[in-house]
């Protein structure tokens, strides 16, 4: 399949970018119109209240109050307006919408890997449907590297420890260029890719012809078997520790007192480092560390797995002592995400 390749600055690909375009010139028109003034100002008013003759004194003014309130509230007024238009926009594009769905992407000296919840994977590519929106969680293996993709007007640092995320929506199929927009290394400047947009036909094949052999949860799933996580979370009746069924959005009590929303990132840190992150009435230093033996690979597909414990049952991982249906017994909780597909699973 070939697909029309658009010079990237004047192909219009993407739904925040009308409006951050019209900002760009907005502003760009009044900083112009203002510097031109006053430098017109400047050399008027050097020229025409210039010393004529040596002993010349400049004359008393006083100050006129509505003048002065008028010039300095006028332009006050208009660069407010381009703060909270910025500041509008600004919001739009760090914020996903609620139908967005999640694709995780790893950065790494130097290459761009994609993760699809249905299990695809890709490298230095990225296939997603037109009038999708997408939201990206993005993480580094090691340096700090930055997810830019012009067309769509969206860039992102993209760093180590840390999940960031940017989303876009294509509104038309085309493909375009992606670029690690921060120096990262030797071969930065080869560190791009192409996001492959396509009809919503078209990305169905796309997806049947990938043949993945499980999604990005059922591979979370076999780690968590793995790795032995499964010994102490049971989805039913009482483990060492707690129940991760619903847990992904809900709130967390800490045992230091902090309440957590859980996110990626805590979920990141708590299998990483649990110690500081110990959940109130569980016992510390029970959860071992998994510092160095999870990579980010599986660390993102944990996460997938635990956030998809929180809408479908799990079958197949049982205590011994579970009797029938699951029972989230004391660790019940009250769920952020429920009637919301997190991630879209
Ligand atoms: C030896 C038992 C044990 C193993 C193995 C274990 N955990 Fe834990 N886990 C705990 C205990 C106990 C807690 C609660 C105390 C704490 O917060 O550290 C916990 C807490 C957690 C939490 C925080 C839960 C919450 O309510 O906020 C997550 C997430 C978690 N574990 C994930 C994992 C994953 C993923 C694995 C496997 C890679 C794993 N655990 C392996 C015992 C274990
Ligand atoms: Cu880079």
């Amino acid at each position: 399949m070939r697909l029309p390749i658009h010079p990237d600055l004047l192909a219009m690909q993407s739904t925040v970018r009308p409006e951050y375009d019209r900002f760009f010139w907005i502003c760009v028109i009044i900083c112009t119109t203002v510097a031109t003034a006053i430098a017109f100002f400047l050399i008027y008013s050097a020229w025409h209240y210039r010393r004529r003759n040596a002993n010349e004194l400049p004359s008393q003014l006083d100050v006129k109050v509505p003048a002065e309130a008028l010039w300095i509230g006028i332009p006050f007024l208009i660069f407010l307006g381009m703060f909270f238009y910025g500041a509008k926009l600004y919001f739009d594009i760090e914020r996903p919408p609620d139908n967005a769905e999640t694709v995780y992407v790893e950065a790494k000296q130097w290459m761009w890997k994609v993760q699809h919840p249905n299990g695809i994977r890709e490298i230095n590519a990225l296939h997603v449907p037109v009038g999708q929106a997408i939201r990206l969680k993005m993480i580094s293996q090691d340096v700090i590297h930055s997810f830019y993709v012009p067309a769509f007007r969206i860039k992102q640092d993209v760093l180590p420890g840390r999940y960031t995320t940017i989303w876009f929506e294509a509104d038309k199929p085309g493909t375009y260029h992606l670029f690690c927009a921060e120096y990262c290394g030797l071969n930065h400047s080869q560190m791009k890719g192409w996001i492959y947009a396509l009809s919503p036909g078209d990305y169905a094949r796309w997806v049947q012809q990938g043949g993945a052999e499980g999604s990005l949860a059922d591979t979370g799933e076999k780690l968590f078997h793995q790795f032995a996580c499964s010994n102490c979370h049971h989805f039913a009746g009482h483990g060492p520790g707690p129940n991760l069924v619903g847990l992904y959005g809900s709130t967390v009590q800490l045992q230091n007192g902090q309440t957590i929303v859980v996110d990626d990132d805590y979920l990141r840190r708590h299998i990483l480092t649990p110690s500081g992150l110990t959940v109130e009435g569980f016992h510390s230093s029970i959860m071992p560390t998994y510092q160095g033996q999870l990579t980010e690979d599986q660390l993102i597909a944990l996460i997938a797995y635990i956030q998809a414990l929180g809408n479908r049952t799990p079958e197949g991982v049982m205590a011994p002592d579970a009797q029938g249906s699951p029972n989230p017994g004391e660790h019940q909780r009250e769920s952020r995400s429920a009637g919301k597909s997190p991630g879209g699973f």
